[in-house]
């Protein structure tokens, strides 16, 4: 079973000889999903800040390595060719998080990568670091629905630290924290107290640990695994104040999208790219702007803990 499984992974994981050497040498590398360009954001908005991530990741030291799949392979560093593909044919692409990668695979087909199914390739790659926008969680109607994003049971079982500016209000931020709990994944504030909210600094519940630097988050990350703990951790970095969002108006256009979907009977994996889709069309795009903003931000958090976590490895 165990050489089946370093056969498959040895076809099927195809990562760029650059973040491959990188990866050889210890130096940092941090992990980007597609699901947030395929589903996420319009094109061109989505490939240019795709582009513009990875460049702030190399700007803050550390070597970006964008994950989706390609004709049932897993591409851990996308060329640009195989980025602006993926841009153009977003809504195409199909959204993949655990249950769906063994269909795609044996299919050989395409696949935007959700926050799940990104750490899933990027513990095959051995990269432990992956900054995000946000993450998934618990819906708001979860008594109705059951809908709970597979990326927190990933984030209990799969060892790499999510970079993100924390959970959406379009999901209910205090059960997502109390799931996160009951599964031991650990939510760390970057330099606060407050749990954000995505397009707001605070959504009103509390982080359980506000850590002021990158050095002191890869110690703990460090430790986590030297315990042989596994899972991953949640780096919460509130959108810097001037791109955030009055926390009203964001408020008010959450209900209406949320109110559409359940007309419209939008359900399963169709929810969150559906919520953010109208939510930026009933912001006028400024939504979209926040967006972008925060996922810069993030992007340079996690090149710098990567350069920490290496520094201490
Ligand atoms: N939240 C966002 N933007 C996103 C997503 C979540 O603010 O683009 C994407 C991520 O890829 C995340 C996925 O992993 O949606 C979660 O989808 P679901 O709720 O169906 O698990
Ligand atoms: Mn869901």
């Amino acid at each position: 079973m165990k050489n089946m499984h370093n056969n498959l992974i040895l076809k099927n994981l195809v990562i760029n000889p650059d973040i491959q050497s990188a990866l050889i040498n210890n130096m940092p590398v941090v992990a980007l999903e597609s699901t947030i360009i395929c589903h996420g954001m319009p094109y061109p908005q989505n490939i240019e800040t795709a582009k513009e991530v990875e460049k702030i990741v190399t700007d803050n030291g550390a070597i970006p390595a964008t994950i989706a799949i390609i004709n049932g392979r897993l591409k851990v560093g996308l060329t640009s060719d195989e980025m602006e593909y993926l841009a153009i044919n977003g809504g195409e692409i199909q959204k993949v998080s655990r249950r769906d990668l063994p269909f795609i695979l044996s299919q050989e087909k395409d696949g935007a990568t959700t926050v799940a199914a990104t750490m899933i390739i990027a513990a095959m790659a051995k990269i432990n670091i992956f900054a995000t926008g946000g993450i998934g969680g618990v819906h708001r109607d979860i008594n109705e629905s059951l809908d709970i994003s597979a990326d927190l049971q990933e984030l209990a079982k799969t060892n790499v630290a999510v970079v993100c500016s924390g959970v959406k209000s379009i999901l209910d931020i205090p059960r997502t924290l109390e799931y996160l709990e009951t599964h031991g994944v650990p939510v760390i504030g970057y330099r606060t107290n407050n749990m954000p909210a995505f397009y707001t600094t605070d959504s009103g519940s509390s982080v359980d640990y506000n850590i002021g630097s990158s050095r002191e988050i890869a110690k703990a990350m460090k430790m986590k695994w030297d315990m042989n703990f596994n899972g991953g951790m949640v780096i919460a970095n509130p959108i810097p104040e001037k791109y955030s969002l009055p926390a009203e108006e964001i408020s008010s256009v959450i209900n209406l999208a949320l109110d559409e979907m359940k007309k419209r009977k939008i359900i399963g994996k169709k929810t969150t790219p559906f919520l953010l889709s109208k939510i930026a069309e009933k912001t006028e795009g400024k939504s979209l702007a926040s967006n972008i903003q925060l996922i810069f931000n993030n992007a340079a958090l996690a090149a710098k803990i990567a350069v920490s976590f290496t520094q201490i490895k």
